[in-house]
């Protein structure tokens, strides 16, 4: 079919549109995403089986809820996040923490402390322990005191309290607010990567295409203070084999910080911890708010659905 005869097609389906009703960027959106799909479907001559195939993985991948999973692992989520480091660059904010993806499994709500926080609700058996700490500060340094770190991570077996029904609720999840120095500090555990879940809608689609559905271990955060623009990022946990293979494009460049092993002894002597521990110093530059920029903080529906 000629490209002319779809977009007749597209015309024709634009004329029952009532121009004094509905939204006028969703018309837009929504037209052009119908014309593309017919280009796709004429193109590569997408056969109707295919089509109804489609659309049952949709449907499937909805009452999954895995629609957030599905987002990160066709990298779409790694490109909005692009498209707001351009965003910015044009509106002269560079620098600072990267950001990185917020990912599916963040929840609202995490118990709040000044300064200090351990995230394990439950002791996770067979872990090694984690101190993570450093500051929040702005991008000339100075550090800012009152501003929040939500920080979210996985279990041992790569599960996310509330989602995973068999951790306590907010389980590995807290909100540390900097102390007068800007500074926060947190024990935990190191998590492990985390998997699609196995036989699902996500894992079924990477599988077709000849992909994997894992992440390196990593550890999420916000970064919020009043007056700054909030930022979302990640770290990833060094020497994960997966680190620059992340099904869902996340790690970056500044977000592999260097851990340092202590030994039961080291903890003893230098710190007066009872046990041997791993160690990541890490400070969260942000930016001040600045107008005419897109707003930082994105509404977006979280928790289990
Ligand atoms: C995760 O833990 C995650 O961070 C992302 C982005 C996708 C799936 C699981
Ligand atoms: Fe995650």
């Amino acid at each position: 079919m000629e490209r002319a005869v779809i977009d007749a097609v597209i015309e024709k389906i634009k004329s029952t549109e009532d121009p004094s009703k509905g939204s006028d960027r969703i018309k837009e959106i929504v037209n052009r995403f119908t014309r593309d799909l017919f280009y796709a479907i004429e193109d590569l001559d997408i056969q109707p089986e295919e089509i109804w195939k489609a659309v049952d993985w949709m449907t499937n991948t909805g009452r999954n809820n895995e629609w957030g999973l599905v987002v990160a692992g066709i990298g779409l989520e790694h490109f909005l996040d692009l498209r707001m480091d351009e965003a910015e660059a044009k509106a002269g904010i560079t620098g600072g923490t990267p950001r990185t993806i917020e990912g599916p499994l963040y929840v609202p709500g995490s118990p709040e402390s000044v300064g200090y926080a351990e995230l394990e609700t439950e002791p996770e058996v067979g872990a090694e322990r984690l101190y993570m700490q450093g500051q929040v500060k702005d991008d000339a340094g100075n550090p800012i005191p009152n501003a929040k770190v939500e920080v979210w991570h996985c279990n041992l077996k790569g599960m996310y309290s509330i989602f995973d029904s068999s951790q306590p609720p907010f389980n590995l999840r807290r909100a540390i607010i900097t102390d007068a120095e800007g500074r926060y500090k947190f024990k935990s555990i190191l998590p492990v990567g985390y998997s699609c879940p196995p036989g699902g809608c996500t894992d079924q689609l990477l599988q077709a295409i000849g992909r994997h559905g894992s992440r390196p271990a990593h550890i999420h955060f916000f970064v919020t203070a009043p007056g700054y623009r909030k930022l979302t990022t990640q770290i990833n946990i060094e020497g994960d084999p997966l680190i620059w293979d992340d099904f869902a494009f996340a790690t970056r460049e500044d977000l592999v910080p260097h851990i340092t092993r202590y030994s039961e002894a080291e903890a003893k002597e230098k710190f007066n911890i009872d046990e041997p521990f791993a160690s990541i110093d890490f400070d969260f530059v942000v930016h001040k708010e600045k107008a005419g920029v897109f707003d930082a903080e994105i509404e977006r529906t979280h928790g289990p659905r």
